[in-house]
C-alpha cells in the first residue's frame, strides 16, 4: 500500500523554501495518496533545548498546512509529541544504525560546527528519529526538499539493515511483504522509502547569496522570504535580491554558472506551476529589473492568502488543537499497530 509521509520542525517562521521544497507539494499529493503531515516538535529541541513557547510554535506550523490546502479529513495531521511510538522506534533504530552512518552528515557537520562533542547527542541521532517518523507508519513515499535527501538515504539503509538483520523473524512471523528495491523484488517488513525531490525548486537558495540555501538559522532577514512577510516586505526583499548584471538568457542552459538567476528563475516556475523553460520563453533578454516586479507580484498573488488564512486559523487556538488531537489519535493507533509487530520481531517479552 502507498503512503505518503513528511514533516516540518516547529523552528521559526516558514519560508519560501519550506513552501516550494515541501509544503506546496503536500497539497498536491493528497489526492492520490493517503497522506500523514506531521509538525516534528520533538525534532526542534535537537539544536536548541529551551522553546519560549513550542506549543504555539506548533499551532503556528499546523495553521501554515491549514492555510496552504491541507485537509483533515483527507491527510492526517498532528505533532509527533502526542504518539510516543516514533521515539520508541527511534530507540531500536539507534541499534540498527552505525555511529559513522550518523557521522557522516552533512546536516550534522553544519549544525554541531567545530565544537562537535558539545553538540547534543539527539542532533547526532536525529536521522533515526525521522527514519522512525517515516517507518512507523512503513511509509512509501516522502516529499523533501533536496538538503533531506541525505537523511532519506539514511531511512533507506535502516530499513534494510533492519529488514536483514531480522529476516529470520520476520518470515517465521509472517510479517514479511513483498517489495520492490530499485530492479529487484525483495521481502522485508519496513518500505524502502522513495524520496519525492522535485518541482522547479527542490532547493531554494538564499537571496543574498546563490550558492547557500534559504534557511530560517540565516543571521539575514533579507536572506529569505517568510511566509509571515507582507506585500511590502516581500517585494523589498526581491527588489534588493542579489543578482549579476546580465539580461535573463534566452534558453533555459544559460543559466548555467549564474546561480542567483537560476534561484529566482527557479522560484518564479514553482509558484507558477511552470517549467523553466517556460519562464524563459516568456522572460529571455529581460533585464532583472523587468524581471524582479513581475516575480514579486507573483510572489504576493501566491503567498498573501496563505499568510492571512494562516493569520486568521492561528486565532482559533482550539480548533487547531482538536486538528491535531484528532489527527493523533489516527496517526497514534496505525503507530501502534506497526510497534506491536516490531517489538515482537525484536523478541521483548510485552505478555
Ligand atoms: N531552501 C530550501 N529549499 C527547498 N526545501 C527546503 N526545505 C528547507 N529548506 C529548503 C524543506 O522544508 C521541509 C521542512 O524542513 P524542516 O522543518 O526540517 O526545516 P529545515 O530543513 O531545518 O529548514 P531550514 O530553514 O533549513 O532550517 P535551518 O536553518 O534550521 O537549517 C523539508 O522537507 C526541507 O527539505
Amino acid at each position: 500500500k502507498e503512503l505518503v509521509f513528511s514533516g516540518m520542525q516547529p523552528t521559526g517562521n516558514l519560508h519560501l523554501g519550506n513552501y516550494l521544497g515541501a509544503l506546496q507539494r503536500f497539497i498536491g499529493l493528497q489526492d492520490s495518496y493517503e497522506c500523514i503531515y506531521c509538525v516534528v516538535d520533538q525534532h526542534s529541541i535537537t539544536a536548541q533545548l529551551v522553546h519560549d513557547d513550542l506549543a504555539e510554535q506548533t499551532r503556528q506550523i499546523a495553521a501554515a498546512y491549514l492555510a496552504a490546502g491541507l485537509d483533515p479529513k483527507k491527510s492526517i495531521i498532528f505533532n509527533q509529541a502526542r504518539v510516543p511510538q516514533h521515539t520508541e522506534l527511534a530507540w531500536y533504530f539507534n541499534c540498527v544504525a552505525r555511529i559513522g552512518w550518523m557521522n557522516r552528515m552533512t546536516q550534522f557537520k553544519d549544525k554541531a560546527g567545530k565544537d562537535r562533542e558539545n553538540a547534543s547527542l539527539g542532533l547526532l541521532a536525529y536521522p533515526s528519529l525521522m527514519a522512525a517518523d517515516i517507518l512507523v507508519y512503513r511509509a512509501t513515499h516522502v516529499p523533501v526538499g533536496e538538503d533531506q535527501k541525505q537523511h532519506l538515504e539514511l531511512a533507506r539503509d535502516i530499513a534494510q539493515k533492519f529488514n536483514n538483520d531480522f529476516s529470520a523473524r520476520i518470515a517465521d512471523l509472517g510479517y514479511g511483504v513483498e517489495m520492490e528495491v530499485g530492479e529487484e523484488r525483495v521481502n522485508g517488513f519496513f518500505p524502502v522509502t522513495e524520496p519525492l525531490i522535485g518541482g522547479a525548486a527542490p532547493r531554494v537558495m538564499s537571496l543574498r547569496d546563490g550558492t547557500k540555501k534559504m534557511s530560517k538559522s540565516d543571521p539575514s532577514d533579507l536572506s529569505r522570504i517568510n511566509l509571515k512577510d507582507d506585500a511590502d516586505a516581500i517585494a523589498k526583499k526581491i527588489k534588493k535580491a542579489k543578482t549579476d548584471p546580465e539580461a535573463l538568457p534566452s534558453e533555459v542552459e544559460g543559466l548555467a554558472g549564474r546561480p542567483e538567476a537560476e534561484n529566482l528563475v527557479g522560484i518564479y516556475a514553482a509558484l507558477a506551476e511552470k517549467s523553466r523553460e517556460e519562464v524563459i520563453s516568456e522572460f529571455g533578454g529581460q533585464q532583472f529589473s523587468a524581471f524582479k516586479p513581475a516575480l514579486a507580484e507573483l510572489a504576493v498573488a501566491k503567498l498573501s492568502p496563505i499568510t492571512s488564512e494562516m493569520n486568521r486559523i492561528c486565532e482559533d487556538r482550539e480548533h487547531v488543537d482538536a486538528v491535531l488531537r484528532d489527527g493523533g489519535e489516527r496517526a497514534g493507533a496505525i503507530a501502534e499497530g506497526t510497534m506491536k509487530m516490531v517489538r515482537e520481531i525484536i523478541g521483548f517479552n510485552t505478555k
